[in-house]
C-alpha cells in the first residue's frame, strides 16, 4: 500500500545542530519520545552552544520538559501562530531583506497576510498568550542560526500542506536557509521511511518523485530496458497509467464505493506488506472494507492485525516474511544519507525476504524477466546495454537506482561506495560528517544529492557558498522561468561558488545546454543526450554541468507562493471538527474536493454540518509512547516492552475526569463525531489541560469495545492488546497529500459502567 506522507527531508542534519545551532524551534514533534537519539543532539546543542530549545505543542511532552520555552498551542492552529510571529518580525524590520529580495518569490503576499495576525488575534486563535508570541518572535529573530524541527504534529492536519510551507517561509524570512545550524530539520518517522518515499511508496509518482505522465513512464521504460507499450499493457486501460492511485488513507473507500467514477473497479483484493492496518484513521471503515474483500494477503514477520480485526474467514493468507535482520541492502536516514545494512541471519524457518516474495510473485504472474532486467544493465559510452545474464542482489539493485534516479541525485549511491561508508564509519566526523583518511573528501552516507560517483554528497541543502562539486547548490528551478511577469531566477548577487555562470540559471535541458553553459556539443553527444537532466541516461548533461560548476537542476528563487495549490499563500483554516464555531465562520476550511486519489473528500460540508463542539466538546490529540511503535504489533509481542504499557489508556486532566466522575484507572468511553467509540483506561495527567485528551496510537486488537482475541491464530496473541485510537480519530484529510487529520479532532467522554 502506498504511503502519502510527503512531508520532506532534513535540509541539514543532527550533527550540524550540535555544531552550529543557537536556537532549536521544535513545533509539532516530540523527539524525546519518538527519536531519543536525535533528541540527544538537541540537548548537546544546549550544552555546547547554549542553544535555546523552544517547544510548541498542545501537550506538555517529555521534549517540553527539557525546553527553555514551552508554548501550549491549540491543535491545528500552527499557520496562525507562525503568522503571529511573522507579524512581529515584519513590524520591527527583523526580516533578512537581502535574502528575501534575492532568493525568494512571492513574499509580498505573505507580508500582507501577516498584517492581519496581531498578537491579540493570534492569541485568540492559538491559545498562546500575546506576551509569549512577542517574546518568541524576538528570540527567533535575534538568535541565529536557528533551526526549525517538526514532525507529525505539523503534517497530520487538513491544512498539513500549509503547515509544512509556512515553516520554511519563516526560515526564508529570517535568512536561515542554506546555512550551517539553520534550515528545516524535519524528523522523519520509522526506519527507512525516507527511503520508502524516495523509492515511491506513493500513490502519485514514480520512484524518485518523477511525476505521473507519459514522459516519465517513457524514461522509465527506457531505463528499465522495456517496451513502453508493454508497461502500458500492465494497466487495466492506458488511462489509469497516469492517474493517481488510491492513498493509504482512503483505500477502504475504493472497496466500499459502489460507483466506478474514478477507478477502474471497486477494489477486490488487498496486499498488505509492511503496514500495521490500524495505523490509519477511520479504522471502523477499514474493518468494513477488510470484511468485504474477496482476497486478503499479508506478507510480514508478525500476524498483522488486518487478519484479526476482520471477520473474514476465507481467502486470508499470511505469508511469513523475514525481518530487517534477515535481509541486506541500502536504507535512507532522515537527513538524506544512505546506510548499507548487512544481514545478521538468514531468514528463519519458512520465511522469505521481502524481495524474494516480490520475485516469486513476479514469476507466478509471468513478468520476472522484465521485473529484474534493469539490474543486468549498465551505461557504456553513453548508451544503455545489457551487460550480464545474472544479477547480484542487492548490489545490482542499488546500482540500478544510482543509474536511474536523477531527480534527487542518487547518481553517487553505488553499492560499492555505500559499502565503503558502512565499513569505515569510524573515519567520519559526527558534527561535519566529513571523512578522514581514505574517506577524505566525502560526507558520511553521501547525503543526496550526490550527483555522481565522484560527488561527496550534500550535507546542507541550498548552500550557495559551497561549490556544487562539494555539495553546494541554489534553490531548484522547477516551475518555469517566470510567473506573472516576474523572473524566477536570482540576479548576480546569488551565484553558486565556483560556478561558471553568475547569478541564476534554468534547469539544464538538451535544448538550452549549449546556450546556458556556452559550449558546443559534438554530433555524437547530440545523438546520445536525453531531453533534460532528469531523463538523460547518457550522463552528458551531468558531465558538462560538473565541468562548469553548475547544478543540473538550476539556480532559482524559492517559492513562497504556490500558484497550483488552493491556498497559493498559506492560510489559517480551522480543523474540520473545531472546538471554536465562531472561528470556523471566520476561517472556514476548503470546499469539498472531487476525485483526489480517486475519491471525493468532504471539507466544508463536514465542518459546517453542525456545531460539533456542542456534543463533542473535548479536543483529541494522538501521540506515541517510547516502548511501542506504529500500530504496535512488533513491540506488543515483547513481554518486557508490553509490561511498560500493558493496556490502552488516555491521558486525561484530573479536573476534566472528575467532572465526569471518572477516577484514575477507571474505564471510559470516548465517542467520535463519526459515531464510533472506544473503551480505554483513564490515566490522570496534567500534561494535558482540561479541554483536551491525548491517546497513544500504538494499540489494536479491540474494536469498539469488542475483544478480538479469538481471531489471533493460536500462540500469536500479543502480550498487550487494546482499542486503536484510530477508531475514533476524526474524519478529515489534507487537501493535497490526503494525510488524515489524526491530531485535531473532537470527542465526547462517558464513564464506562461496570
Ligand atoms: N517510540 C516510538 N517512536 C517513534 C514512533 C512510534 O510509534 N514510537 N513512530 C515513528 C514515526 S512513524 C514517526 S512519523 C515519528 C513521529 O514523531 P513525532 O511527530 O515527534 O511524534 P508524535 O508523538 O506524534 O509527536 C507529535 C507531537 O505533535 C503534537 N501536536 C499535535 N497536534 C499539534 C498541532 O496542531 N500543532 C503542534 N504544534 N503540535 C501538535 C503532539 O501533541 C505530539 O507531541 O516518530 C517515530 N518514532
Ligand atoms: N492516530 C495516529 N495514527 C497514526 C499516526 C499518529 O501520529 N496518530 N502516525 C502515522 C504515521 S506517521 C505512520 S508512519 C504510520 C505508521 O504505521 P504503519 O506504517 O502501519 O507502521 P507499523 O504499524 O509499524 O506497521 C509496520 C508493519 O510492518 C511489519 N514489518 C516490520 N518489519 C517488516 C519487514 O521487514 N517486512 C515486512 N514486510 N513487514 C515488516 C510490522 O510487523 C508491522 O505490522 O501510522 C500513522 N498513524
Ligand atoms: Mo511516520
Amino acid at each position: 500500500m502506498a504511503n502519502t506522507w510527503g512531508y520532506g527531508a532534513m535540509t541539514n542534519h543532527f550533527g550540524d545542530v550540535v555544531g552550529h545551532s543557537k536556537a532549536i524551534f521544535m513545533i509539532g514533534a516530540n523527539s524525546a519520545v519518538s527519536n531519543p537519539i536525535g533528541f540527544k543532539h538537541f540537548l548537546q546543542a544546549k550544552d555546547r552552544n547554549n542553544a535555546k530549545l523552544i517547544v510548541v505543542d498542545p501537550v506538555f511532552t517529555k521534549s517540553a520538559a527539557k525546553a527553555d520555552h514551552y508554548l501550549r498551542i491549540r491543535t491545528g492552529t500552527d499557520v496562525a501562530f507562525i503568522y503571529g510571529l511573522l507579524h512581529i518580525i515584519f513590524k520591527n524590520g527583523w526580516e533578512d531583506k537581502s535574502f528575501i529580495e534575492n532568493r525568494v518569490y512571492g513574499m509580498d503576499e505573505v507580508r500582507e497576510e501577516a498584517k492581519k495576525w496581531t498578537p491579540e488575534e493570534t492569541a485568540n486563535v492559538t491559545g498562546v498568550s500575546a506576551a509569549q508570541i512577542i517574546q518568541i518572535a524576538t528570540l527567533l529573530a535575534k538568535t541565529k542560526p536557528m533551526t526549525v524541527v517538526w514532525a507529525l504534529g505539523i503534517t497530520q492536519h487538513s491544512t498539513g500542506t500549509s503547515n509544512t510551507r509556512i515553516l520554511p517561509i519563516l526560515q526564508l524570512v529570517l535568512g536561515n536557509m542554506g546555512k550551517k545550524g539553520g534550515g528545516c530539520n524535519i524528523i522523519r518517522g520509522h526506519d527507512n521511511v525516507q527511503g520508502s518515499t524516495d523509492m515511491c511508496c506513493l500513490a502519485d509518482s514514480l520512484p524518485g518523485y518523477y511525476g505521473l505522465g507519459e514522459a516519465s513512464w517513457k524514461y522509465y521504460a527506457k531505463a528499465w530496458g522495456l517496451d513502453y507499450k508493454w508497461l502500458q499493457d500492465r494497466f487495466y486501460s492506458p488511462k489509469w497509467m497516469n492517474e493517481k492511485g488510491f492513498s493509504l488513507a482512503k483505500w477502504w473507500q475504493g472497496v466500499l464505493q459502489e460507483e466506478k467514477t474514478y477507478s477502474s473497479s471497486p477494489i477486490k483484493a488487498l496486499w498488505v506488506q509492511g503496514n500495521g492496518i490500524t495505523s490509519m484513521a477511520q479504522t471502523a471503515k477499514v474493518q468494513e472494507a477488510l470484511d468485504k474483500l474477496d482476497l486478503l494477503v499479508i506478507a510480514e514477520p508478525f500476524v498483522n492485525e488486518a487478519a484479526v480485526i476482520t471477520s473474514k474467514q476465507d481467502d486470508v493468507y499470511i505469508l511469513p516474511v523475514g525481518t530487517q535482520f534477515e535481509t541486506e541492502g541500502s536504507v535512507t536516514a532522515t537527513n538524506r544519507t544512505s546506510q548499507w545494512r548487512t544481514k545478521v541471519v538468514d531468514p528463519l524457518y519458512e520465511s522469505k525476504t521481502d524481495h524474494d516474495v516480490m520475485f516469486e510473485f513476479a514469476k507466478k504472474f509471468g513478468f520476472y524477466d522484465e521485473f529484474t532486467k534493469a539490474m543486468k544493465m549498465k551505461v557504456v559510452n553513453g548508451e544503455l546495454k545489457e551487460v550480464k545474464k545474472e544479477f547480484t542482489w542487492p548490489d545490482d539493485a542499488a546500482d540500478e537506482l544510482a543509474r536511474i534516479v536523477k531527480t534527487i541525485g542518487l547518481g553517487g549511491w553505488t553499492a560499492k561506495r555505500l559499502r565503503e561508508h558502512q565499513e569505515n564509519w569510524n573515519l567520519f566526523d559526527p558534527i561535519s560528517l566529513e571523512g578522514h583518511g581514505k574517506m577524505k573528501g566525502q560526507y558520511y552516507g553521501l547525503p543526496w544529492p550526490s550527483w555522481t560517483t565522484k560527488h561527496p554528497g550534500s550535507p546542507i541543502l541550498y548552500d550557495v557558498d559551497t561549490p556544487v562539486s562539494k555539495g553546494g547548490m541554489g534553490f531548484r528551478n522547477r516551475f518555469g522561468l517566470e510567473h506573472n511577469g516576474v523572473s524566477q531566477l536570482p540576479d548576480e548577487s546569488v551565484s553558486v561558488k565556483g560556478s561558471k555562470i553568475k547569478g541564476g540559471y534554468p534547469e539544464i535541458t538538451k535544448d538550452n545546454i549549449e546556450e546556458v553553459l556556452g559550449i558546443k556539443l559534438t554530433e555524437d553527444e547530440k545523438r546520445k543526450i536525453g531531453t533534460n537532466w532528469k531523463t538523460d541516461i547518457s550522463g552528458i548533461i551531468q558531465e558538462k554541468c560538473d565541468e562548469a560548476g553548475v547544478c543540473v537542476y538550476g539556480n532559482a528563487k524559492a517559492r513562497a507562493k504556490v500558484w497550483t495549490f488552493p491556498d497559493q499563500t498559506p492560510l489559517h483554516r480551522e480543523p474540520i471538527h473545531s472546538p471554536r464555531m465562531d472561528l470556523v465562520r471566520k476561517y472556514p476550511t476548503y470546499e469539498d474536493q472531487k476525485n483526489n486519489f480517486r475519491v471525493d473528500v468532504r471539507f466544508k460540508s463536514e465542518q459546517m454540518a453542525q456545531d460539533w463542539s456542542k456534543e463533542f466538546p473535548t479536543m483529541l490529540v494522538t501521540m506515541r509512547v517510547v516502548n511501542l511503535s506504529g500500530a504496535g504489533m512488533l513491540e506488543r509481542t515483547s513481554k518486557y516492552l508490553s509490561h511498560i504499557t500493558p493496556e490502552m489508556f488516555a491521558n486525561i486532566n484530573p479536573e476534566l475526569a472528575q467532572s465526569h466522575n471518572i477516577q484514575d484507572g477507571d474505564m471510559m468511553w470516548l465517542h467520535s463525531p463519526q459515531g464510533t467509540k472506544i473503551k480505554v483506561k483513564a490515566q490522570y495527567s496534567t500534561r494535558v489541560t482540561p479541554d483536551r485528551i491525548a491517546l497513544p496510537y500504538n494499540f489494536a486488537g479491540h474494536m469498539q469495545g469488542v475483544d478480538m482475541s479469538a481471531n489471533y491464530p493460536e500462540g500469536t496473541k500479543p502480550y498487550a492488546i487494546g482499542e486503536s485510537s484510530n477508531t475514533i480519530t476524526n474524519y478529515g484529510f489534507d487537501i493535497i497529500t490526503q494525510i488524515p487529520e489524526f491530531n485535531a479532532g473532537l470527542c465526547k467522554i462517558v464513564k464506562a459502567e461496570g
